[in-house]
């Protein structure tokens, strides 16, 4: 097994009660309606049903007796007996939420799936197949769901040579060479696997935009790709380079107020909903790192971001303008910036425009508190962007299962409209009302055999669409479905690798980042430790600028003493924070500068503590690889071994973060290792002088 199918095994059921269950309850499909979505749904069932119940696909097409049949189809094609039965459940649903129940109709058992539209069909019959793989009894079938977020969308940050951004599983899917004419059967697969956890949405193209993907040449091979995508309900999207109307439009100024420029947009926005009818719009990193927007020509974000919303308004299509901003004129604390120029314009925005905010303030880091934004823009759609590759989490070698992140940013307290004011409800749109909401995930798939590099980080992939479809779901659920889907049901397997998977998070932080510190990875490619860069030219590309290291103690004050950027949260939070003895030790190091002798709540002293943490997450490796040998006898020979393989590389290198990191500070801390930290296996000059000239992902 080669990780290819990903959650989508359909291991044949073994279970006889199971198996009979199921063969006696669904004798035969039955597609209503013939859109192109109803039958790859058609093509799924046939797909699931017959490799889990190991019967022939005919058995499930001529079903004579017209007992326990698989209706399938929208509410408006539905019979009317049929929907006569399902009318509670179906006004409970929207959009492209689905209804899956078993129902009696003439004296004859079946089950039945609809929606309001196709897709909310598709996603039934998908979940369906999860309650199958998952073993769960479908005796009285009765599941009502609907995605909570409208905008579920991956982002690639995939460039037209096919090299991938912060990717570390391989090149882009995109073969731009030979599409339009060549459709790799990939393309399929892609879209079947994120139709199966509900994304509906992908950003081809790296932010960091090249405006070639606007021109006729290339529009052709996106229509082809949004053709393959569209019976999946996935919806294509591009990066606009601000700069495009200069650089392939022939005109000499790309300012969103000028009326060639605006009519350049209008039209080249025209010409791609020509071709492609349901575009879903654009995404853009502006005036961030380099990259051209409003303010180079003295405008601002809502120039810019309204100017383009009103060019896709008139089909329909959306802005996802991003707040990843940060300029080298701001000395006082990169952390605040984001908030600084955004905030200031909350309803100034067209109502198709969503503000894309990454969930914390610097950068992806293993951990940050969540973004001030969240909530302080009530009149503004914010959309939240995760990034499920690991640019800094030991790239696709280290196994972090990654909702763990997402549910604790989506479970913090804004505290905006008081207690209970969550990241959650703030990107579901229900703490103020937001008409349109979304959820963007920076991909980690690759054109690697498996995906994403190791397998256990196709995980994060779907944690992270069914947590885009409801924000308030348990990660520990999404991992047992998850692992029950792409390796095994054995109760002792899913349990002790669940714990496995919950507990990475945390680990990484451990050998990384403990106690809220950030940033402190090497140049450039961020593979590794870097804490001792000092020399770049912008201080806020420094480590040194965001541990701030010294004789007296370590971490960044942002209480009112320091940036004061505890003050861009809504009281309470910036009260919480702005008091050491209130700051959560998981964020000691983001808010204040502590002294090494600081009295942590275990009694130690932050030296201590912190050298243990490292050593723990060390330790906490090791204890993933004795778990992971442990299940030899119930795990396929090739993704055992792969994934072992990658364990120990894991433990290597969260070794060489704990000496690297704890040689460095020592200097400052003037202390010893505290006992049961390991001595470090290199001296720090040795660490400092290891490069990585080709290391992926740049
Ligand atoms: C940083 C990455 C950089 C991205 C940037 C962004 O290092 O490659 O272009 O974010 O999000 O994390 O725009």
């Amino acid at each position: 097994n080669d990780g290819y199918d990903l959650w989508l095994q359909y291991n044949y059921i073994q279970n006889t009660d199971l198996q009979s269950e199921y063969n006696t309850l669904i004798n035969g499909i039955q597609p209503i309606g013939d859109s192109e979505t109803i039958k790859v749904a058609e093509k799924e069932l046939l797909l699931g049903l017959s490799k889990m119940l190991g019967n022939d696909t005919q058995l499930y097409l001529g079903n004579e007796s017209g007992n326990n049949l698989l209706y399938f189809g929208s509410e408006s094609n539905l019979d009317k007996k049929i929907l006569s039965q399902l009318k509670k459940e179906c006004a409970q649903i929207q959009k492209d939420g689905f209804v899956i129940k078993q129902i009696q109709v003439d004296n004859k058992n079946h089950i039945v799936i609809t929606g309001k539209t196709d897709i909310g069909v598709l996603y039934g019959v998908f979940r369906l197949l999860r309650e199958l793989q998952t073993h769960k009894s479908i005796k009285g079938i009765n599941i009502v769901d609907s995605p909570k977020v409208d905008v579920r969308m991956l982002n690639h940050w995939d460039n037209l040579d096919r090299t991938v951004e912060r990717g570390y599983a391989g090149f882009s899917l995109w073969d731009w060479h030979r599409l339009p004419d060549y459709i790799d059967s990939r393309y399929v697969d892609y879209a079947r696997a994120n139709a199966s956890i509900g994304i509906n949405g992908t950003a081809l193209t790296n932010v960091n935009a090249n405006a070639l993907i606007l021109t006729p040449q290339y529009l052709e091979k996106v229509k082809a790709l949004a053709a393959v995508f569209r019976p999946y309900g996935l919806k294509v999207y591009l990066t606009a380079r601000f700069s495009a109307p200069i650089e392939i439009g022939g005109l000499k100024t790309a300012d969103p107020l000028d009326p060639e420029v605006k009519q350049w947009w209008r039209e080249k926005t025209a010409e791609i909903y020509k071709s492609i009818p349901d575009f879903g719009g654009y995404l853009v990193k502006a005036n961030s790192e380099g990259q051209p927007g409003p303010q180079n020509y003295g405008r601002n974000h809502v120039d810019g971001a309204n100017m383009l919303a009103d060019a896709v308004a008139p089909f329909g299509g959306i802005v996802m303008w991003r707040a990843f901003v940060y300029s080298e004129h701001d000395p006082t604390d990169r952390a605040k910036q984001a908030y600084s120029e955004f905030v200031p314009y909350d309803g100034q925005f067209r109502d198709n425009v969503l503000i894309q905010v990454k969930n914390g303030a610097i950068d992806f880091q293993p951990r940050e508190p969540f973004h001030p934004m969240f909530g302080a823009m009530p009149k503004t759609p914010l959309m939240m962007e995760f990034q499920i590759t690991q640019e800094y989490l030991g790239f696709s070698t280290h196994l972090v299962y990654l909702p763990k992140l997402y549910e604790e940013v989506f479970e913090a307290d804004t505290y905006r409209r008081g207690k209970g004011s969550t990241v959650a409800k703030v990107i579901d749109g229900s703490l103020h009302n937001k008409k349109i909401t979304g959820v963007a995930g920076v991909t980690n798939i690759g054109n690697d055999r498996n995906w994403t590099g190791h397998h256990f980080l196709q995980a994060n992939w779907y944690g992270f669409g069914r947590l885009a479809w409801n924000p308030h779901l348990d990660s520990k659920d999404i991992a047992e479905e998850w692992i029950r889907m792409t390796f095994s049901n054995n109760d002792n397997f899913v349990e002790q690798i669940k714990k496995m998977m919950n507990d990475s998070r945390e680990t990484v932080v451990n050998y990384m980042n403990p106690y809220g510190l950030h940033h402190i990875f090497d140049t450039g490619h961020h593979y590794g430790p870097g804490p001792w860069v000092g020399n770049l030219p912008r201080p806020e590309w420094n480590p040194t600028y965001y541990h701030k290291a010294d004789e007296n103690g370590i971490g960044f004050n942002r209480t009112k003493t320091g940036s004061n950027a505890i003050a861009q949260y809504a009281p309470e939070v910036a009260a919480m924070y702005n008091n050491i003895s209130t700051t959560p030790e998981k964020d000691l190091l983001w808010f204040h500068h502590v002294s090494w002798n600081h009295k942590l709540k275990n009694g130690m002293t932050l030296w201590d503590g912190m050298a243990l943490k490292y050593q723990q997450g060390v330790d906490e490796v090791e204890t993933m690889i004795n778990t992971w040998n442990s299940m030899e006898s119930l795990v396929d020979q090739q993704r055992f071994k792969e994934v072992q393989m990658l364990l120990n590389i894991q433990l290597k290198e969260a070794k060489w973060w704990r000496d690297a990191c704890l040689l460095y500070f020592q200097q400052f801390s003037k202390k010893e290792l505290p006992e049961g930290v390991e001595k470090a296996s290199k001296t720090l000059e040795e660490f400092q002088a290891m490069k990585f000239p080709f290391a992926p992902g740049r």
